[in-house]
């Protein structure tokens, strides 16, 4: 596939102005009749071709003006049509397409799922369904006709208002009109048809416009939609408070399908849903899932201003939809729940998923500058940190010059497809900010690092700080040029309150952030009395490394004293890290060394600390992932001795404090119905990483505890949480619970993902075997995403162990299952594969085995575009 380049972006040569379609649903022969307004750009020479996309189409009818076009005036191909001379004056161009949805494995553009027909047309989808100027910058006003036979679909849907509906006459079919007056791109189009059950409410905008709002789900889950309702109300009204957003059209319909891609689609006024993000009940969803909701809710809905309204020039600019929706979701559940997890939360995610994204053979730019699938590029860096920057310079221009800026983007370029320059013109218009140094943010892969060195000198009471920042080295990117980055910091005397210094120099300061515009600062604090504790990046303001070596004292006393939750909580985790490490490093040479008491009694002192949030407690309580102890260490990387480290200090841990884990697993145990609430999960968190603790604790009744906790449950949490230690800590009851779980659940498809997952991150040797024999499992389903993604992608990105073995069966065992899958759903295999993307990192054992499993992925020659391009950066 060729490469498409930012530096070659020219504006389409004709317009689409408005889009007629009707679709004749027919499970292998849908009929698509499309008309398409067409006009030439006025500065195009008259006569020039017109070029439509297409994707597996077949045409049926061609007609320019009311007249069927002659063999000559076009040529025509599966994935392209060319008008070879169109008139010089708009016109109008009726095209008759037929397509198999039935047949759509790949379920991009229109295709089935359980008997229900609904599309993706993001990215590339649109093409599936009609030839098409299938890119963001063409903005058409749509009109879609729904046909189906009435009984397997009475509900009819599709964008905007629904105009008319009605019988066709003579048949046993029916059809809706649907209308969305409002222009977009094609891949916002949707349509949905099925026998589907309505959960209808309604909202009221801050202009008192009325809007109907429906959920719609398969029968028999009605039930389980009134988080989600309750979800999508929230975040209609946080919108129009914080950003004074309001929605736009007179119905908002969200509909639930169990096949799907990805997790969600914000198509204008018809949002489709992976169901896993709509569907819950205290039974089969944890805590997690229903604060998984109600972000993807909150998200997909603010995407009708920012991605909707406003959308994309061209797709490199991807992040300037999702890195801001991102960023406005976030801030969402920042106060539907607690600011603070919040933070940590999705800090811990982009340590996890996009650190080692932006490290390995996948980096690239929040904005890539060139792709060969675009599919590819839905990735961490866009979405994540593509948030983290618009977070930055919030942080920058302070909250008041940010939602200047904002009011005037969404002014300026509403109904507009636009860019990332645009975005950052309109808060330099608004600030008198020059961004030009900030938007290297958008441009240069790779975390930077800030190393940081300090000296006190107590004549002078003068603190100095030295700091310098850099990029490792990425893939096509040697060097780079010095970030802006916002240091938010506090110098912590020895009461524990914040320093204030007398003056600053060699840096500019605002508030309590330090701003970093050059390769190398350094600073001098006067008026400081006493040797004072650093806390930097507070509230992880900017996405960097941070490069200091700290006293193990200072960390224990910025764990215990720091005012800011976040460096609180990173303290711990450093300690914990640095402890870790030196384990790993000590297994590795064939000794086991016993974790050290200092850190350790942190982890008690966390534990007994009567102050701290229950939810904060539970995360300051959670060990660094296996996956960021090896991204810690970085290379030669040995998953077992990591695994056997991390297993060390939970024991040394849980055998000191067994007494009050215990308790707290107790204490913190919620009584009563069931709530979401952010508040008692919380505590539902505390009790259960309490039990996690314990579980290992060598004392008499910890089997016994947890199996308990895990048999009496009376909610999805806690069971999942009990299944866990029984199955990965190989406990008494292990096979038990799990037949119990499957007779309880085995009618819920989303509690059986768990069941599946909970499987595949078993560590121990006999989980390959496992996952083997579940491939033939009534319930495994290798057609179906979730299904596909529960039983493999957790196992290769959750059992790096198992995933990573010695003897390379757990790469072969990936490596075969994405060559299968390809064949059918190109976008899953791609995803799956990129979790070979740190294989650079492991030992050179592991190191040969996952490229030679590369290589047999890389020598078939059928590969899909997606898995291509994936399995050729990995290997480059
Ligand atoms: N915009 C969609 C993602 C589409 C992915 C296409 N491969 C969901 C979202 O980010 O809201
Ligand atoms: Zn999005």
């Amino acid at each position: 596939a060729p490469a498409i380049r930012l530096e070659d972006y020219q504006p389409p040569v004709y317009r689409i102005e408005k889009v007629h379609l009707t679709v004749k649903l027919d499970p292998a022969e849908t009929e698509v009749v499309a008309t398409l307004s067409v006009a030439r750009q006025a500065d195009v020479q008259a006569g020039t071709p017109l070029v439509l996309d297409g994707d597996e189409l077949s045409l049926r009818e061609l007609k320019l003006n009311g007249e069927v076009l002659p063999d000559d005036g076009y040529t025509v191909s599966p994935d392209k049509l060319e008008i070879h001379a169109p008139p010089s004056k708009p016109f109008d161009l009726k095209i008759t397409t037929q397509i198999n949805p039935e047949a759509n494995t790949k379920l991009m553009g229109l295709y089935r799922s359980s008997g229900t027909y609904c599309t993706q047309c993001e990215a590339e989808g649109f093409r599936r369904i009609t030839y098409f100027l299938d890119r963001p910058d063409v903005l058409a006003i749509y009109t879609t006709r729904v046909e189906a036979p009435k009984n397997d679909c009475p509900v009819l849907l599709a964008n905007g208002n629904l105009m008319e509906k009605g019988d066709i006459d003579g048949t046993d079919r029916h059809y809706a009109l649907w209308h969305d007056p409002h222009p977009k791109p094609a891949y916002l189009f949707a349509l949905v048809a099925g026998n589907l059950a309505q959960v209808p409410d309604r909202f009221t905008t801050a202009s008192d416009k009325k809007v109907d709002l429906n959920i719609y789900v398969e029968h028999g889950n009605e039930g389980l939609c009134s988080w989600a309702m309750d979800s999508l109300k929230r975040s209609m009204k946080w919108d129009e408070d914080v950003f004074g957003r309001e929605y736009d059209l007179d119905v908002f319909n969200i509909v639930a399908v169990s096949d799907f891609n990805m997790g969600a689609m914000e198509n204008k006024g018809l949002n489709i849903f992976n169901d896993k993000y709509v569907l819950a009940d205290p039974e089969t969803a944890t805590d997690q899932d229903y604060a998984n909701i109600e972000a993807v809710i909150a998200h997909e809905y603010f995407h009708n201003w920012t991605g909707n309204r406003i959308t994309c020039r061209d797709w490199f600019q991807l992040c300037l939809k999702e890195g801001l929706t991102v960023f406005r979701d976030q801030e969402f559940t920042s106060d539907m729940r607690s600011r603070p997890v919040k933070r940590i939360t999705d800090v811990r995610l982009l340590k996890t998923h996009q650190f080692p994204e932006d490290a390995g053979p996948l980096a690239h730019p929040v904005r890539p500058r060139v792709y060969h699938e675009i599919n590819n590029f839905y990735t961490a860096t866009v979405y994540e940190k593509g948030a983290e920057v618009v977070r930055m310079l919030k942080t920058v221009l302070g909250d008041e010059g940010f939602h200047k800026g904002l009011d005037l983007y969404f002014d300026r370029h509403d109904g507009e497809a636009t860019t990332i320059e645009a975005f950052l013109t309109c808060f330099e218009d608004t600030t008198g900010t020059d961004l030009s140094q900030f938007a290297l943010w958008y441009e240069q892969a790779g975390t930077p690092v800030v190393s940081v060195a300090s000296a006190y000198d107590a004549d002078r009471q003068t603190y100095s700080l030295s700091l310098s920042q850099e990029i490792p080295p990425v893939p096509g990117q040697r060097s780079s040029k010095p970030a802006v980055i916002p240091l938010r910091f506090g110098l912590l005397g020895p009461d524990g309150k914040d320093m204030h210094a007398t003056s600053a120099s060699g840096i500019k300061i605002s508030g309590d952030v330090l701003l970093m515009e050059k390769s190398r600062h350094e600073i001098t604090f006067s008026g400081i009395s006493s040797q004072p504790v650093m806390s930097l990046l507070r509230a992880f303001s900017a996405p960097v490394r941070i490069d200091q070596k700290f006293a193990t004292a200072d960390l224990q006393f910025l764990a215990a004293r720091d005012n800011d939750p976040f460096n609180r909580w990173q303290a711990v985790q450093s300690l914990a890290m640095q402890e870790l490490v030196r384990l790993t490093g000590t297994l590795r040479h064939g000794k086991l060394g016993a974790p050290a008491d200092g850190v350790v009694s942190v982890f008690g002192a966390v534990l007994n600390d009567q102050n701290l949030d229950p939810a904060l407690k539970a995360l300051a309580l959670t060990l660094p992932s296996e996956a960021d102890i090896a991204q810690e260490i970085g290379k030669n990387v040995d998953p077992d001795a990591i695994l056997a480290a991390r297993k060390q200090l939970r024991q040394a841990i849980a055998r000191q404090f067994h007494g009050a884990l215990r308790a707290a697993a107790l204490e913190f145990a919620p009584r009563g119905d069931y709530s979401p609430d952010a508040e008692t999960a919380g505590k539902r968190a505390l009790s259960n990483r309490a039990a996690y603790y314990y579980a290992v604790s060598n004392t008499e009744d910890a089997a016994q505890f947890t199996w308990d906790r895990f048999s009496s449950a009376d909610n999805m949490t806690d069971r999942l949480a009990g299944l866990m230690l029984l199955v990965h800590d190989h406990m008494p009851g292990e096979t038990a619970a799990l037949d119990l779980y499957l007779s309880r659940h085995e009618k819920s498809s989303l509690a059986m993902d768990k069941w599946f997952m909970v499987q595949a991150t078993a560590p121990g040797d006999g989980t390959l075997a496992t996952i083997k024999s579940l491939f033939s499992h009534p319930l495994y389903d290798a057609t179906n995403p979730n299904r596909v993604r529960a039983l493999l992608q957790s196992f290769a990105t959750g059992n790096a162990t198992q995933f990573a073995r010695p003897d390379g069966a757990g790469f072969e065992l990936v490596a075969e299952s994405v060559l299968e899958i390809d064949k059918r759903n190109p976008q899953v295999a791609s995803r799956l594969l990129t979790s070979f993307r740190s294989w650079r990192a492991l030992d050179a054992n592991r190191c040969a085995l996952a490229e030679s499993a590369l290589m047999k992925i890389s020598s078939c020659e059928d590969l899909s575009r997606d898995s291509r391009d994936i399995i050729d950066r990995t290997l480059q």
